[in-house]
């Protein structure tokens, strides 16, 4: 008998022998756990900004309740978002795969007529729809935020802050919905009939199958395959050091640190900052601190001829690429705000750079920041001085702290008052 072609709102459209129960319950499953804990250490990096603390640090300023959870972050361990931010973006991007291949294996059920068989199921059909869109959307900025920085001028914390929160509230509704099916269906695996087991799983299974061209297993070997290839190929970002060129996948249109002491990762240069040798030049560059008994100018060797400290510290950026530890020597934050009156438990600061535009050209410190001894306003690097692409003539570098808050080229630090 000849076969009519089918539209793929009917099941006999889809023939591959591989989709069923145990195979969308399996990557089901892992994305349970990989998106739950992309989501926590989501909102943690969010915290990690301390965008309560001070209007120029938040960038999702109509957040709302949504903000409830929002903590003080704390200074140590000095990896801490080192970690949470590179297991942010090196899960989110192993999990691609899996992502994909969950989609493709229920693929018939988002074309499944009637679109809605009652009010229920209506809900739930436009739950899978948030779900889908909130999924792709979240994978889809983030990589794009990580890859292509300048695709999102200044927008892609909201778009990524706010769209977690729906596709993870749609992610809830259908983990509860599914998961004890998915457990149920996983520990059958063996059940060689492959015969749906209820009739959810019945839009699954194909009427019509193709005869097979690998193996379930096959599949989800091939999967976690490409899974750990974007993984083996992301992570060096964040281990950083000598890992860092094994790290292909990795953006690399960023500027070329080159070696030597301060030949380690770049974000934005001095020139794409507008920061001219005019601007810094020893003459013209003046720190500005202001607090309690009021404002103290200081000139570079002024800073120098100062108690210096050293710190050894990574820096950790948003997109998920970290440097190893770096040896900083600087001044401690904490003895310039003794230097205006704040002896003692000294406040949050507010720190401005030279930088006219841009998003993260001031950042604000929270004071537990300050107080720590290895926060520091930093002038030499490695032995040696700071190059201008890292912020000569001073930089903050905080403690555990996302790269965002050490703000390069320091031109202005106010104590206190925010
Ligand atoms: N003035 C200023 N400081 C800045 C930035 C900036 O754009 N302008 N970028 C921040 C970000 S996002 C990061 S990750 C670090 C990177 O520091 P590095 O370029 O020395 O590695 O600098 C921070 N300090
Ligand atoms: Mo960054």
């Amino acid at each position: 008998m000849r076969d009519h072609p089918r539209p793929p709102t009917s099941p006999g459209f889809w023939r591959s022998p591989l989709r069923g129960p145990w195979l969308t319950s399996v990557l089901g499953l892992v994305l349970l756990v990989g998106i739950t804990v992309l989501f926590v250490t989501g909102l943690l990096s969010y915290a990690a900004y301390n965008p309560g603390l001070a209007p120029v640090n938040d960038k999702t300023p109509g957040k709302g309740v949504l903000g409830f959870y929002l903590f003080a972050w704390p200074t140590g361990p000095v990896w801490l978002y080192r970690l949470t931010q590179g297991t942010h973006v090196t899960l989110g991007i192993t999990l691609v795969p899996v992502l994909l291949a969950k989609l493709w294996s229920v693929v018939p059920k988002l074309f499944a007529l009637p679109p809605a068989r009652s009010a229920a199921h209506a809900l739930e059909r436009i739950s899978l729809l948030l779900l889908v869109g909130g999924g792709l959307f979240e994978f889809t900025t983030g990589i794009l935020n990580v890859q292509l920085d300048y695709v999102f001028p200044g927008s892609f914390y909201p778009l990524h802050f706010y769209g977690a929160w729906v596709f993870f509230a749609a992610f809830v509704a259908h983990a509860l919905l599914k998961t004890p099916a998915a457990v149920r269906a996983v520990r059958h695996r063996s059940d060689p009939s492959g015969k749906p087991a209820d009739s959810a799983a019945a839009g699954l299974v194909a009427p019509r199958p193709d005869p097979p061209t690998m193996s379930r297993r096959g599949a989800l070997g091939l999967v976690g395959g490409g899974s750990l290839l974007l993984f083996l190929t992301t992570v060096g970002q964040s281990l950083g050091g000598p890992f860092r060129r094994t790290a292909l996948l990795a953006p690399h249109g960023t500027a070329d640190p080159g070696g030597g002491p301060n030949g380690f990762q770049i974000n934005k240069t001095a020139a794409y900052a507008g920061i001219t040798a005019a601007d810094t030049h020893d003459d013209a560059w003046r720190l500005v601190v202001t607090g309690r008994t009021g404002t103290v100018r200081l000139t570079r060797d002024r800073l120098l001829a100062m108690d210096l400290h050293s710190s050894s510290l990574p820096i950790a950026c948003v997109e998920g690429w970290s440097t190893a530890d770096q040896w900083w020597r600087g001044v401690p934050l904490r003895n310039l705000a003794a230097l205006v009156g704040h002896d003692t438990d000294p406040p949050d600061v507010l720190v401005e750079s030279l930088q006219r535009h841009g998003a993260f050209r001031r950042a604000a410190l929270r004071a537990n920041q300050v107080a720590d001894p290895l926060s520091l306003l930093a002038l030499q690097v490695n032995g040696e001085e700071l190059s201008p692409d890292h912020g000569y003539p001073a930089r903050i570098i905080v403690p555990a702290a996302p790269g965002v808050l050490n703000t390069k080229w320091v031109a202005r630090l106010t104590f206190g008052d925010l």
